[in-house]
């Protein structure tokens, strides 16, 4: 390329600098990227130019009336995939994956959100579009078509291939096995840029489709191996505690652990479920594991004791999988199983998926009555679904295993005047704000349910377990949720913000003294060991990756989705391991022993789903080997 080169491709140059700057500022602006080093600021800088060098460029390739016309589509096109991940990370704090992408049913019922999400400055986005649209139609000298030599076009790619290497390069040195531990979408986009990594993601998804196609049963073996070392027997004091119990499981929408037993002005945040605590076993360090399929991934966890995906969420992606969930297995055991959720069938594919995990039924949001006055947010509010939901629960057979899930502390925490029950804080993060009223708008909600439960006479026979889905209030709103705590959030604390309750209350059991704060470290993975072994069902020959809660032997170590761990002394996230008691950084040698367990045990559950491998476990072979084992142990 010399100086006569330069005219010729200056509108694409032009283009490329704009799109540049542009995503650069958004970096800056609209995605919180933690940057600790001038260079990881420079990789983050010159992040998005190859990936812009060699689309544009494509242009070059044109025949000269097309290639002006080309470089505008694409700038319209890569602005609408920048503006696509703004306002998508503004609800979930992370960047689109294509499987997300494609729940477009899921994005169609998010509009709701929509409104509250979305800025006017937004627009500003394209406003590079237009200015190339101006100079296209005004300044036709400036746009002029010229021929480009075969010579020039190498001379272009050379100079694209060696941003891209260099780009890589820096960011292998930076951040070694880049491309191969992909949870976590932040350093991805740190390092090859928001282009590339969809670029990327689009690699991901192909291979995975492979990756089933090309397993097989003997992709097993060492999962088995894996699963039965670390099986834990139940405790003899619970197993079997609630035989022949009705189960009822309340997902409470983005509740977090730390809104219990707190007050904001000398009011109680959640009067009812702090009273319910005194009479319930209640977990207080109980993580929730789920990414970016929110309600559904903690869902999945909950019957199945695997892990979600860390890109996607596993009711879109393998919907149609083989599972051996809970309801499943107590069918067996004369059990009836039912959700109940006011919300469409196919949000989440929750009607496809829970054919797969062997549901007997789903009250989706036919089987309730919806209308605007006893409607908010989302849609009904839980008031109502909760007293509507016990007449139906009351038509099933018995005994039952029913999920009812909550919606209205959904983001963005609307609330009618008349439901307001404590004041909203009054922080610099309107959604913390408007969070504390739906938690207790909820709570209350809870509070009638549990009295319906007992006026229809359900209550006696049941158990109830109430856990927090995942977090409400992300990381977007540290700065208010300090001010809030009263101490600065950091890493190590936003990992314990992603503590949820869990509440198992048995009547008559627990009630009075046998109420039990639980602080072992414990997350969502248990629960399902947990609540086989409560009804007596046991799971030695069942693939879950959790633990009775209650048995003397489990250990305490939870794996969150993103790679971080907690353990009974150390928290580990972000490369970086801290003291839990004190929340200071530690030498990392002390997380070291954990953490190829994480990582491993986050690949054999991912293993089982993208192979599809349950379809090949069939419960008497894995029964035989287990035995074997035991045999020449
Ligand atoms: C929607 C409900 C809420 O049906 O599960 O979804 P979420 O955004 O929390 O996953
Ligand atoms: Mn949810």
């Amino acid at each position: 390329m010399n100086k006569s080169t330069f005219p010729k491709v200056q509108f694409l140059l032009l283009a490329t600098v704009f799109m540049w700057i542009k995503t650069y500022i958004v970096y800056k602006t609209s995605f919180d990227i933690k940057i600790e080093s001038w260079m990881q600021e420079f990789i983050l800088f010159i992040n998005p130019l190859s990936f812009l060098l060699f689309v544009f460029g494509l242009s070059l390739f044109m025949k000269e009336k097309r290639r002006n016309v080309y470089i505008i589509i694409v700038t319209l096109l890569a602005s609408g995939i920048l503006f696509a991940n703004v306002v998508f990370y503004r609800f979930f704090n992370d960047f689109i994956t294509i499987p997300v992408l494609l729940q477009t049913k899921n994005m169609a019922d998010l509009g709701s959100s929509f409104s509250e999400l979305f800025k006017f400055s937004d627009l500003l986005l394209f406003l590079d579009v237009i200015i190339l649209i101006a100079l296209y139609y005004l300044k036709p000298n400036f746009t002029k078509i010229q021929l480009i030599s075969k010579k020039e076009r190498r001379f272009y790619y050379l100079i694209t291939a060696a941003v891209f290497f260099f780009n890589l390069g820096l960011s292998e040195a930076e951040r070694p096995e880049l491309l191969t531990r992909t949870f976590d979408r932040e350093i991805l986009i740190k390092n090859i840029g928001t282009y590339n990594y969809h670029v990327y993601d689009i690699v991901l998804q192909s291979k995975s489709s492979a990756q089933r196609a090309l397993a097989d049963g003997s992709s097993f073996v060492d999962i088995e191996n894996y699963l039965n070392a670390n099986y834990k027997k139940p405790s003899e004091e619970t197993f079997n505690m609630a035989n022949g119990k009705n189960i009822i499981l309340v997902s409470m929408e983005s509740t977090q652990s730390f809104v219990i037993n707190e007050t904001v002005e000398g009011e109680e945040i959640t009067p009812f479920l702090n009273d319910l605590i005194e009479d319930s076993y209640y977990f207080e360090n109980f993580y929730h594991q789920t990414a970016q399929g929110k309600t559904s991934d903690s869902e999945f966890i909950l019957d199945n004791s695997l892990y979600p995906l860390g890109r996607g969420a596993v009711f879109f992606t393998h919907g149609s999988n083989e599972y051996t969930a809970t309801p499943k297995i107590i069918k067996e055991h004369g059990y009836y199983s039912s959700v109940l959720h006011a919300n469409n069938k196919s949000f989440w594919n929750r009607d496809i998926m829970y054919d797969s995990l062997g549901y007997d039924h789903f009250f989706d949001i036919e089987s309730y009555e919806v209308n605007d006055e006893n409607s908010v947010g989302w849609g009904l509010k839980d008031k109502e679904f909760l007293e509507q939901s016990v007449d139906l629960m009351k038509t099933q057979p018995q005994p039952f295993y029913s999920k009812l899930i909550t919606l209205t502390n959904h983001f963005p925490f609307e609330l009618d005047e008349e439901d307001k029950m404590i004041d909203e804080l009054t922080t610099r993060s309107r959604t913390l704000n408007r969070y504390i009223p739906t938690v207790r708008y909820q709570d209350e909600a809870l509070k009638h349910f549990v009295q319906k439960l007992k006026d229809e006479g359900l209550y006696e026979n049941s158990i109830l377990v109430f856990y927090g889905d995942h977090y409400g209030i992300s990381e977007n709103h540290n700065v208010a949720m300090g001010e809030f705590l009263g101490r600065e959030v950091t890493s190590f604390e936003s990992v314990q913000l992603q503590r949820v309750p869990l509440i198992i209350h048995i009547p008559g059991v627990t009630d009075g003294d046998k109420s039990k704060v639980i602080s072992d470290v414990s997350g969502q993975i248990d629960l399902k060991p947990t609540i086989l072994h409560l009804l007596g069902i046991e799971t030695k020959n069942d693939v879950h990756f959790g633990a009775d809660l209650f048995s003397d032997k489990k250990v305490e170590f939870t794996v969150l989705r993103d790679g971080s761990f907690i353990t009974d002394k150390y928290v580990y996230t972000k490369s970086t391991c801290y003291d839990k008691e004190t929340g200071l950084e530690i030498e990392a040698t002390n997380c070291e022993p954990y953490m190829e367990k994480a990582t491993q045990e986050l690949d054999y559950s991912d293993q089982i789903v993208y192979g599809d491998l349950l379809r090949f476990y069939n419960g008497t072979d894995y029964k035989e080997e287990l035995e074997e084992a035991e045999v020449t142990e």
